[in-house]
């Protein structure tokens, strides 16, 4: 089939789709383009998932507002379908890649679920397939290892026996679908007109401006658009340890700085999480080494962010130590196990870094997650006998906590807050000793 025959059949909804990966970019994304009127396969490497996925139940925890029913309407009239075969794919025209691209020990990509969703594919990819790589890439890389892979295994010509595209993703746990409907998307293409049918695609899920492109600038602007967030956040951490030494407030000099015209600084906390912020800096500054650019800043960023949870387990540290308490028997809880408030999203949690810092300096740590399975013991159970509360992640519902009760339960009153989430006298009233992020610590 050729891109006008493609792009028609696009336009009347008549293409089929499949979705390599049903994660939380890919299954949102299939259920969209089912409901708005396509048939999708979903091919997915976890037998479980794909169960529950066919049995019309939502394989995350987290609260994803409308997901759940989306998912029941479209598997219930039949337009999405699960498997875990590959040679579903024979049949399609459209091929959706969701798989995750993370950066090794060495932030080097890892690619090795890219490779196996294109070797899968490339073996039973029909002619004229459109795939469209919606994960993020560091730049260069549909050039150099997206699309001679397919053209080595398939043994088809790009832009003759298959077209290629790169839409990434710019979904947030907790926002699923609202971003995936609300948020505009760049659509890179490895020509125009390829750019051109994807945006038709898109066009039925996507009610926000589409941008389209090559697929180098595709590459440059998802990697750079996480990298900036990531120096913008680095920045409100160092100002944050500024703030702590000279005794300022940093969510008072937040809020007085943001006032100045052309300043939005963002928050500061006890690290940076998730799936995107920590690796798309090291993928895009992987594609600027492989071209000689040796960088500065945004390794400097991700080094300050990797540092916030080790910070927040040294004031945790300072806290006992002034309390009189021997560091190898205290029993510290932490509030907060997600990388994002109202998220069940584990990635790269700082939750899980600080509670590996904690726990080598011998001190017994528990955690806390509403959301997150095997951290749902209660709180007030948790925290009997144990001598410092950490508040790691702003889910709503530890608003609801009784804070004088759990000083009750507590053998030594320390609480520290890795986001700003309490005000200190609020809390020094009930006779906490309190320790934060960017605030004045002398005094606790
Ligand atoms: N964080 C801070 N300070 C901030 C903001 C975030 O410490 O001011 C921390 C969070 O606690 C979390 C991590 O950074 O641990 C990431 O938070 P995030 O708000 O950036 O959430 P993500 O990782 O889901 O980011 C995604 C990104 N979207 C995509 O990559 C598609 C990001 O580009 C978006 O800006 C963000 O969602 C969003 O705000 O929607």
């Amino acid at each position: 089939m050729n891109l006008s025959d493609l792009r028609s059949r696009i336009e009347k909804k008549q293409a089929r789709l499949a979705v390599i990966g049903l994660g939380y970019i890919g299954l949102p994304v299939a259920c969209e383009f089912a409901s708005a009127g396509f048939d999708v396969v979903g091919v997915e490497s976890n037998p479980q998932r794909v169960e529950k996925i066919n049995a019309a139940q939502l394989p995350m925890q987290g609260s994803e507002p409308g997901l759940r029913e989306l998912l029941t309407q479209v598997v219930k009239a039949g337009r999405l379908k699960a498997t875990c075969e590959y040679q579903a794919l024979s049949q399609c025209d459209v091929v959706l890649i969701c798989v995750e691209t993370p950066v090794d020990e060495h932030f080097v990509p890892n690619y090795a679920a890219l490779r196996s969703a294109l070797e899968g594919l490339s073996k039973v990819m029909p002619d004229g397939c459109l795939v469209i790589i919606e994960s993020t890439l560091s730049p260069g890389t549909m050039d150099h290892l997206v699309t001679p892979l397919l053209e080595e295994s398939s043994g088809k010509k790009l832009g003759e026996g298959f077209y290629l595209g790169n839409c990434p993703e710019r979904v947030m746990p907790g926002k699923l679908l609202a971003n995936l409907r609300g948020i505009g998307r760049v659509i890179g293409g490895m020509s125009p007109e390829t750019a051109e049918t994807i945006g038709a695609l898109y066009q039925h899920i996507v009610h926000a401006e589409l941008d389209l492109c090559d697929c180098l600038t595709a590459e440059l602007v998802k990697t750079v658009e996480n990298a900036y967030r990531d120096v913008q956040i680095a920045f409100a951490n160092e100002v944050a340890l500024i703030c702590e030494a000279t005794g300022g407030d940093i969510w008072q000099v937040r809020e007085l700085v943001n006032k100045s015209p052309g300043r939005q600084m963002l928050f500061p906390g006890g690290g940076v999480g998730g799936h995107c912020i920590p690796k798309d800096p090291w993928l895009l500054a992987y594609g600027a080494g492989e071209k000689g650019v040796a960088l500065q800043l945004i390794p400097a960023a991700r080094r300050v962010n990797d540092a916030m949870p080790a910070h927040v387990a040294d004031l945790v540290k300072q806290a006992l130590n002034l309390a009189g308490k021997r560091i190898e028997e205290a029993r510290v809880l932490i509030l907060g196990v997600a990388y994002l408030e109202d998220a069940d999203d584990t990635r790269n949690s700082p939750s899980l870094a600080l509670a590996q810092h904690l726990e080598r300096y011998g001190i017994k740590v528990m955690l806390h997650d509403p959301f997150v399975p095997g951290y749902q013991v209660a709180v007030d159970t948790a925290i009997v006998g144990s001598d410092a509360l950490v508040l790691m992640v702003k889910h709503s519902a530890y608003r609801q906590l009784d804070l004088a009760n759990l000083k009750s339960l507590m053998r030594t009153p320390i609480l520290v807050d890795g986001r700003g989430f309490y005000h200190p006298d609020d809390v020094r009233k009930l006779g906490f000793s309190y320790w934060a992020v960017g605030r004045d610590n002398h005094n606790p």
